[in-house]
């Protein structure tokens, strides 16, 4: 049969937001390649979704609604997982009220559409709701504090860039599609420069490269700012667009700049340069996700925006501190934000389902998470899981989440969906359309609740067709070239026409009066617990469990992590410890078992891991990571951890 191309979109939880095309033969598909017509995605795709035909294809799909009975899961049909999901609801409701229910959703998808799970259980409680986001919560509560807003320029501005700083990021791994756009910016004549305590593949790329102490990046950016103001570099005008400026000076003269390289661990010659890069711009910093994970997390990037701010870089094309783009900007939301009647922690989640009471959490729905993977103090998820009394979990595959659920529901793949997806790494928005029909036994997520919303009685649900709500969260946009119409029009990808080239066109941020709010207190690095000191161990290393190239989070491509995981660190921090052997990995909350790699290019103080083995594989990073919040946001601090590491 002959071979046809068909366009999507990807959703999976990444910057880049790419446009597939995937070769489809008799109802299967061959392969996925990039779409060269998508701005952004120019023709290629990452390793992990390049090889997704092998799972989309593969032995490890659900298929069918599965029932827990005992300690296995056995094929039921959807008329009966349905009505057993609405008999247990209504139930526990009438019995409990409606804070017995909790909804988690994370970001396995980004299909917009996904919304319409939270407007089910906000129909049919308020249910019990989630607070805080263990991705970025941090990072965007610094910059909505400082900023009115956690959004970016245009990602082509950065051509205008003098100098490029990628603060604690690492996109050949995770944003790759952003690698072009800094290269052209490099032939341009930008400079590139790269502040990441671990070393990477993107240092290759960097004209600089800085190594700073794990979470020593406030002390830095104080540093910096100090010299600044020392130097008399500080933007004439900042008085008049911050406030706070004689307290953010302050708190810079606070030490001298050696004493801040020293607690960077970086030379006053690096901060200086730092300073000059900023002082001579425009230079646009590239905040990664990785350092708000931190219980300073927030302080830090309030810190950067400061740096942004009082050097001038701000307004300016070439400038701004970009965090993230607010990927939902175009779409209408489809109900009300709801008063939940009580919300739990995402970071500290585990935690906080063991300890509702009054009424406890009964019932758990589970929509595009493996939380038992992925957040922190795997351990204790899984406790606080079994302790539920029914639980749903909603997935295209079994992992560690969907072992312990009472109900597992098969969804449509991201070949499979039909959606609508922003991006939180650019400003074009796109729509996903299934280039293959799911397995029979496989239904559309929003198709489901529309049935469980007849089954409960929620009249007020809406029932349209995929094209109607698709319209329904286009409505403020469809009139100004955002319009389905035009995204079938154009390939399926439209510049979104509520985000302009720069995010803060006439010198105004979006607080309440205008100006930046700059930070004016900087606590001490946090005192972080670490393991007993067994024989033949290591001293405490900060535990890094960063994006890698070939996992989606926990979902991994091509061969995956196999049997066991690794930790990779400096030859000097492992004295005695050979390349390869079988290690243990021990911190406070927990020990894994993984593979030696030795590293002299890392710090040696650092260990570096995979952010997503499978827990009941004893892969998991999140074993060995405490569930603690961060200063603000409702983050998770994943990356103050201490380890060590011992022959196995
Ligand atoms: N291949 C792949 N890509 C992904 C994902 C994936 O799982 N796999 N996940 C996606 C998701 S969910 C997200 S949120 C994004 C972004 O995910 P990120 O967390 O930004 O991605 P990482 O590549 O882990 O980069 C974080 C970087 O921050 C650095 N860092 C950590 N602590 C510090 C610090 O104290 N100071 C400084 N200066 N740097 C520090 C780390 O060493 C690392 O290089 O990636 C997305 N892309
Ligand atoms: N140690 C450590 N832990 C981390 C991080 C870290 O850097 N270090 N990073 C954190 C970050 S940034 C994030 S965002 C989280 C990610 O945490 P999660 O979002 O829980 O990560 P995933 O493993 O991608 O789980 C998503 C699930 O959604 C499923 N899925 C995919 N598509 C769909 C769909 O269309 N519908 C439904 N219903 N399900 C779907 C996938 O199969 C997968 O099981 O992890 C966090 N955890
Ligand atoms: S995961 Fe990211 S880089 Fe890979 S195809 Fe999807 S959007 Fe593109
Ligand atoms: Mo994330």
């Amino acid at each position: 049969m002959a071979a046809e191309v068909r366009r999507t979109a990807c959703a999976r939880d990444c910057p880049d937001a790419c446009g597939i095309l995937a070769t489809v033969v008799d109802g299967r598909v061959e392969s996925l390649r990039g779409d060269p017509d998508h701005p952004v995605t120019r023709g290629f795709l990452c390793f992990r979704t390049s090889r997704f035909v092998d799972l989309q294809n593969g032995p490890d799909r659900l298929t069918q609604p599965l029932l827990r009975r005992g300690s296995s899961h056995e094929p039921i049909g959807w008329d009966q997982a349905l009505e057993l999901v609405a008999e247990r609801l209504v139930a526990i409701r009438r019995e409990s009220g409606p804070a017995a229910i909790f909804h988690y959703r994370s970001g396995g998808s980004l299909g917009i559409l996904k919304g319409l799970a939270d407007l089910f259980f906000d129909q049919f409680g308020p249910c019990t709701g989630k607070v805080g986001d263990i991705c970025s919560g941090a990072g965007e509560a610094a910059q909505i504090e400082d900023l009115g807003t956690s959004d970016s320029n245009d990602l082509f501005d950065l051509q205008n860039a003098r100098h490029i700083l990628l603060w604690g990021k690492n996109p050949t791994v995770s944003n790759v599609h952003l690698v072009p756009v800094l290269k052209d910016a490099q032939q341009r004549g930008s400079k590139l420069v790269l502040i990441d305590p671990v070393h990477h593949k993107t240092a290759n790329h960097a004209d600089e490269f800085l190594q700073p102490a794990p979470g020593g990046d406030l002390e830095l950016a104080l540093g910096i700012a100090r010299v600044l103001f020392e130097t008399g570099r500080i933007d004439p005008r900042a008085g008049e667009f911050c406030d706070g400026l004689p307290a953010f000076r302050v708190l810079a003269m606070g030490r001298t700049v050696a004493e801040w390289a020293k607690a960077a661990d970086l030379t006053v010659e690096q901060v200086r340069f730092l300073a000059d890069c900023l002082a001579n711009g425009p230079t646009a910093i590239l905040v990664g996700w990785g350092m708000q994970r931190r219980q300073r997390g927030g302080a830090i990037v309030r810190a950067l925006d400061a740096l942004c701010a009082v050097s001038g870089n701000l307004f300016r094309s070439g400038g701004g501190v970009s965090f993230y783009f607010k990927r939902r900007k175009a779409f209408s939301p489809f109900g009300p934000a709801v008063q939940h009647p009580r919300v739990l922690r995402e970071p500290v989640l585990g935690a906080d389902l063991l300890a509702a009471r009054d009424p406890a959490i009964r019932f758990l729905w589970v929509t595009a998470g493996n939380p038992v993977a992925m957040l922190p103090d795997s351990a204790n998820v899984a406790r606080a899981l079994a302790n539920v009394e029914f639980s749903v979990v909603v997935d295209p595959f079994f992992g560690d989440t969907a072992r312990r659920a009472s109900l597992v529901l098969p969804a449509p793949t991201l070949l499979e969906d039909d959606d609508l997806v922003g991006s939180y790494g650019h400003h074009f928005l796109s729509e996903t359309r299934p280039v293959v029909a799911p397995p029979a036994g496989v239904v559309h997520e929003v198709a489901i609740f529309q049935q469980l919303a007849r089954r409960v009685g929620l009249a007020a649900y809406p029932q349209g067709s995929i094209d109607e709500l698709k319209a329904l969260a286009l409505r403020h946009v469809a009139d100004r070239g955002a319009s389905l119409a035009d995204l079938r029009r154009t390939g399926g990808t439209v510049r979104s026409p509520v985000s302009g080239p720069l995010l803060f066109p006439d010198g105004k941020v979006l607080t309440a009066n205008g100006r930046v709010q700059l930070l004016a207190a900087a606590a001490p690095p946090p005192e972080l617990p670490a393991p007993p000191a067994l024989p033949g161990a290591t001293s405490p290393l900060w535990l890094f469990s960063n994006s890698t190239e070939k996992s989606q989070a926990s979902i991994w491509s091509g061969k995956g992590l196999g049997e066991r995981t690794w930790i990779a660190v400096h030859p000097e921090a492992a004295a005695g410890m050979q390349h390869g052997q079988i290690v243990v990995v021990a911190s406070v909350t927990g020990a894994v078992e993984a593979e030696l790699r030795l590293d002299a290019s890392q710090r040696r103080d650092v260990a570096l891991m995979p952010k997503g083995g499978h827990f009941d594989r004893g892969q998991a990073a999140n074993a060995l990571i405490a569930a603690v919040p961060t200063d603000i946001g409702f983050g998770a601090a994943y990356l103050d951890c201490l380890v060590r590491i011992r022959p196995r």
